[in-house]
């Protein structure tokens, strides 16, 4: 029988200080040319043995060789000005550093497929590779050339198709793409977001995952959350045609917020994965809080549908609170497990 519950994270971790600078998004590398190379497999190899070493199932990267989990896609193609930042408004929410289009987009290499073979040879445990979305690409950039969110969406999931194939035959089990702004952009998600993401997915075997949140645990995020009310109801605005989309798991953002769990039947038949940590906060959750969050989340998803997840990634945080949080998520599924099967 397949393992129950299997536990997961949204993708990125803490990257160790002789990397990059810690608690920091978009923190420069301490090294470069083949060092940094080195260094960034010697981080993911570590990052991966904190994974399993915390009883983590399903194991990722660690985003370990990017220093954001968008912008480092974007940078790799070409089209694209990476040295001429422009500072933008994204998500609705918050000013930040990013690339510009400048021509027509493409990918002449793989970005990933290197990091993500290394990975393969290192577990034979189920691995995880995150992508942007294409919302959430044309939503991270200044594009001076397309003039249309949606046109450039639609070249985006191209080329993400054709990385994400390279992922598959590379070995990869489940391909997630982050999709924050679907959490924000309602009438785009629904007139061509999922759409495109869609195409991003189209003739994949391995499972594919969309990950929806409320943003990483920074300050913008958590002033933005504090204006949302007494219920968040997002979800509810992207649901019903999610549901409808070909896409395998729905991960989602649960413990500490204000989602009403019920919104989950919306997506009834997807798997969801239910954030049961708190990437927001410092303090670790005690395995019964995870629990608890599970055992909500079970009146809306069949067991074997359900996996247990983060809010969002963990990379702003430091090693050692990632690290218990990657425990906590372990030791509250284990508690579910064995009230499922006694
Ligand atoms: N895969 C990304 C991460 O784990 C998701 C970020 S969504 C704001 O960091």
């Amino acid at each position: 029988m397949a393992l129950l519950l299997p536990t997961s994270t949204a993708g990125s971790l803490p990257k160790p200080s002789w990397l990059a600078e810690p608690e920091k998004l978009w923190s420069p590398w301490k090294l470069e040319g083949d060092a940094l190379i080195e260094a960034k497999q010697d981080a993911l190899r570590l990052t991966l043995q904190e994974q399993s070493h915390a009883g983590i199932d399903i194991v990722s990267d660690g985003e370990q060789t990017r220093q954001h989990f968008v912008t480092t896609f974007i940078e790799h193609l070409d089209g694209v000005d990476f040295e001429n930042r422009e500072t933008v408004k994204i998500r609705d929410r918050y000013e930040a550093s990013v690339p510009s289009v400048v021509g027509a987009v493409s990918r002449q290499k793989p970005v990933f497929v290197e990091d993500a073979k290394f990975l393969r040879q290192q577990t034979d445990q189920p691995i995880k590779w995150a992508l942007p979305g294409p919302m959430t690409m044309v939503d991270t950039l200044y594009d001076g050339h397309y003039k249309s969110r949606e046109k450039l969406a639609w070249e985006f999931a191209t080329i993400l198709n054709q990385e994400a194939r390279e992922l598959e035959a590379a070995g990869v089990d489940i391909i997630q793409f982050d999709e924050p702004a679907f959490n924000v952009f309602f009438d785009e998600v629904n007139d061509w977001g999922i759409a495109t993401l869609e195409r991003a997915i189209e003739g994949l075997k391995c499972e594919t995952a969309v990950h929806i949140c409320y943003g990483y645990g920074i300050k913008a995020n958590t002033d933005w959350k504090k204006t949302l009310g007494s219920e968040w109801r997002q979800y509810e605005e992207v649901f019903p045609k999610l549901q409808q989309s070909a896409i395998d798991i729905v991960s989602l953002e649960c413990i500490n917020s204000r989602v009403p769990m019920d919104l989950i039947e919306l997506i009834r038949g997807k798997k969801v994965m239910v954030g049961a940590i708190d990437v927001a906060t410092n303090t670790i959750e005690t395995p019964e809080q995870v629990a608890g969050v599970l055992r909500k989340a079970l009146k809306f998803v069949e067991a074997d549908k359900l996996y247990p997840s983060t809010n969002c990634g963990m990379t702003p945080l430091s090693r050692q609170v990632a690290r218990g949080k990657l425990r906590a998520l372990s030791a509250g599924t284990a508690i579910i497990r064995q009230e499922l099967t006694t």
